[in-house]
């Protein structure tokens, strides 16, 4: 029994955190469970932590680069492939300019030490601005309001869930997700805390969520009516002369203007457009001024979607006019070891806008354009038009709007490389694949979710095992590609960096390096260290020239009168009389982790929930196939027929669709369902951030 050792880390599937203890013998894990003593996650776990080992088990993971050929695809060495690649890039671009290649980043590189340190130098060095990622899928409208609002793009306030006295949660359904921009694992022990104090917690979403369910209320909402109900809300506020802002008076500017602005979006003016009854608003915003400290949370589902810019501007307000910005209880701003805006000069310029993409026009935004036209800037001929592309950790032909029509566009490619551990959807067009070290093999550090987190603490992970003689990890091979496209030699000293090097300097530089924290520290505290709850800091960590709050920046004044239109507009489209909306499940995270048995087995998962009553005027059964169409295309998928879902509006899970043929992942195949992404339409954007608008998705139901 002496050979069984335990190791701890923590996962980084997910943005929550968990720490793990991991017993294993030799290469073989024997078990994974949640470490007690972890500060911060205090044992919990969920389900896909286990699936940690099927990762690192599985046989069809790449580990050695891949090429395409006509016959299909052979093995090749690392020398071979970055030479390969190394002159393609470097013909397309001297042919074409430097930005006739183009980057996709996908999510794992946000959960990625190496990737996260390594990548800006190495897109850098690509000198392309063509760059896109999963964030424009994603949290976009969250971090443009930060940077408008409070003059850096990271700044993001998290709600203060251990110590809030009413959460108001938007289009998030943090028990299934786990949280997201606001790491808090255990959300559901969480929850329950705030109601075991006397506080309360309310959903609004157009499906019962599992969230919902736990909470005190929930109300369900007409999708993409987020905007009307938080301007509402806000109107509420200033109409009962609540309007408090406590420490942060001095700091706060505009708020008259918007006192001004908030008069058109009275609960009585809204009610019928956001399927909410006015008494309801006016309750809920009496809620949110009454309780002793409250937070508004807004999510992927206030995100994703058409208003997804207001909506995070307007959540900012809401907690600001509530005197809830920086305090305890409501919502607040992370001071992470690892601190990611710590050298942003205050009044830095944006880059908002700084350029537009060609094609559609989209704002550029934190170094990258929106991945919604990334097909356009592929398809349409012209100066500027990419011809290359290499996609690192993402997977865009399940993940992006209209992912069959971006897997046509990849065709079209000259070139294209992907960084990946699997042969998947999106990695099967690339000319070679180079595949990363991945999950238990690398070592860990939170650097993004430490920022978002609803605690100061801090946390290293060592490997748990060796990589193989051949595997690269992500950022080695980053690295590499870099030093041969700038003409580095590969002895450079600059390739001797490492991600430890990197960390360490940056504990030491960040805001406790004075107390002593060092990568040895970390190291020396395998469980983690709790540094403690968030504090207010604002006035200290706020990147605005003048060091104000502004609460009314212009790009969303010059917004409104496209949410006003709403008012005006019918409410269903008659080819298209059902809204579709994602949901996300328990054992699976996007479309990557469906290549383990233990996490798709069972029935499945991949479903069509629809209301009793659309069901009963369509005719449709539980269990049926539904054909589903939108603008874009088509899917076959089964019914499932719930109360749990507002009347008029359709659900159904995000990265599926693992049914496509020259993939490798066979156990994904065994339960591929169909891809919400096939139905999504990448014209449909939230102007104002470029943000693609998931949700909402007008779609028609009919029985196959
Ligand atoms: N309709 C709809 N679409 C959505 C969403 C939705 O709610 N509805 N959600 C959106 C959101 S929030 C996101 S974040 C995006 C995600 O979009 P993507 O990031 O494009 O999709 P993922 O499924 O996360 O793809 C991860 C890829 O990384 C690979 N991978 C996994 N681990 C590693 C690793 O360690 N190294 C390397 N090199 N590769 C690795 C996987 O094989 C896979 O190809 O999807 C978005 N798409
Ligand atoms: N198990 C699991 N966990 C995950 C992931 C996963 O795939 N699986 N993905 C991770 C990622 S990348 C992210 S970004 C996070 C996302 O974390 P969350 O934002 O919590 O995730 P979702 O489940 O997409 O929640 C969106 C909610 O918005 C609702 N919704 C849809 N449209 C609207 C609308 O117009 N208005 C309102 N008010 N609500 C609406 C949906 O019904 C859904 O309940 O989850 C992360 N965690
Ligand atoms: S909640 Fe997220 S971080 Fe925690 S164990 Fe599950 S996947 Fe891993
Ligand atoms: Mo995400």
């Amino acid at each position: 029994m002496t050979d069984i050792k335990t190791h701890y880390r923590n996962c980084n599937i997910c943005e929550a955190m968990c720490g793990l203890e991991i017993q294993y013998k030799d290469k073989e894990i024997l078990s994974i469970k949640g470490d007690q003593k972890d500060p911060f996650s205090k044992g919990y776990n969920c389900p896909k932590a286990t699936a940690l080992q099927d990762f690192y088990n599985d046989k069809e993971r790449l580990k050695t680069p891949i090429r395409r050929t006509a016959t299909g695809w052979e093995d090749i060495s690392w020398d071979e492939a970055f030479e390969e690649i190394t002159e393609k890039f470097s013909a397309i671009q001297q042919a074409h300019g430097k930005n006739a290649l183009a980057i996709y980043l996908g999510n794992p590189n946000a959960h990625s030490l190496g990737n996260g340190l390594f990548l800006k130098p190495f897109m850098k060095s690509l000198g392309t601005i063509n760059r896109f990622s999963s964030a424009s899928t994603d949290q976009m409208p969250h971090h443009v309001a930060a940077n408008f609002m409070l003059g850096a793009g990271m700044l993001i306030p998290v709600p203060d869930i251990d110590r809030t006295d009413f959460m108001l949660i938007i289009g998030g359904n943090p028990v299934v997700s786990n949280g997201s921009m606001m790491t808090a694992p255990n959300v559901i022990g969480r929850m329950k805390a705030i109601q075991k104090r006397g506080g309360k917690v309310v959903v609004v979403d157009p499906r019962r969520t599992r969230t919902a369910k736990i909470a005190d209320q929930h109300l369900f909402i007409r999708p993409e009516k987020d905007a009307l109900l938080l301007f509402s809300m806000i109107h509420c506020v200033f109409a009962a002369k609540k309007i408090n802002l406590r420490h942060l008076s001095s700091m706060v500017e505009g708020v008259e203007k918007l006192e001004h602005l908030a008069k058109d979006y009275a609960p009585e003016t809204v009610a019928e457009f956001v399927g909410i009854e006015a008494n309801a608003i006016h309750a809920l915003a009496n809620d949110m001024m009454t309780a002793d400290s409250a937070v508004c949370y807004s999510r992927m589902g206030a995100s994703t979607q058409t208003f997804g810019g207001l909506c995070q501007w307007l959540t900012n307000v809401l907690n600001i006019v509530t005197g809830n910005f920086d305090r305890a209880g409501g919502a607040m701003f992370p001071q992470p070891a690892f601190d990611m805006i710590r050298n942003h000069k205050k009044g830095h310029k944006s880059s908002f806008g700084q350029y537009h993409s060609r094609v559609r026009k989209l704002p550029f935004f934190n170094g990258e354009f929106p991945v919604a036209t990334l097909a356009d800037e592929i398809l349409t001929q012209g100066e500027g038009q990419i011809k290359s592309l290499i996609t690192i950790a993402g997977n865009p032909v399940l993940s992006a709007p209209s992912g069959d029509k971006l897997a046509d566009a990849f065709d079209s490619l000259d070139y294209m490389v992907s960084v990946d551990i699997y042969l998947n959807e999106t990695t099967k067009h690339a000319n070679i694949i180079l595949p990363g070290t991945t999950g238990v093999e690398n070592s860990h550090f939170d650097i993004f979710f430490n920022s978002f987190s609803v605690r100061n603490t801090v946390k290293y992970s060592p490997p748990l095992f060796e990589k193989e003689e051949n595997q690269r990890a992500d950022w080695q091979i980053l690295a590499e590609l870099s030093a041969r496209m700038a003409g580095v030699p590969l002895d450079h000293k600059s390739l001797k960096i490492t991600p430890e090097m990197i960390l360490d300097m940056e504990l030491k530089n960040g805001p406790y390096g004075e107390q002593g924290m060092s990568l040895q520290k970390l190291i020396d505290n395998p469980h983690g260290i709790d540094i403690g709850p968030l504090m207010p800091c604002l006035e200290a960590r706020i990147k605005t020239e003048n060091g104000k709050i502004h609460i009314l920046p212009q790009l969303y004044v010059d917004d409104l009168p496209r949410l006003n239109a709403v008012m005006t507009k019918p409410a269903r489209d008659n080819q298209y009389p059902f809204d579709l909306i994602g949901r996300r499940l328990v054992k699976s995270h996007n479309t990557w982790t469906q290549n383990s048995d233990r996490l798709v087995k069972g029935k499945n998962p991949c479903t069509l929930e629809v209301n009793p009553e659309d069901a009963k005027a369509l005719g449709i059964s539980k269990g049926q196939i539904l054909k589903v169409s939108s603008i874009n295309g088509a899917v076959e998928i089964e019914a499932v027929i719930t109360d749990d879902i507002q009347k008029g509006v359709v659900s159904m899970p995000q990265g599926w669709g693992h049914n496509q043929k020259g993939t490798k992942m066979s156990v994904a195949a065994t339960q591929p369902g169909v891809s919400i992404n096939d139905l999504t339409d990448a014209n449909r954007v939230d102007t104002l951030t470029g943000n693609a608008a998931l949700n909402g998705t007008p779609v028609a139901i009919a029985v196959a």
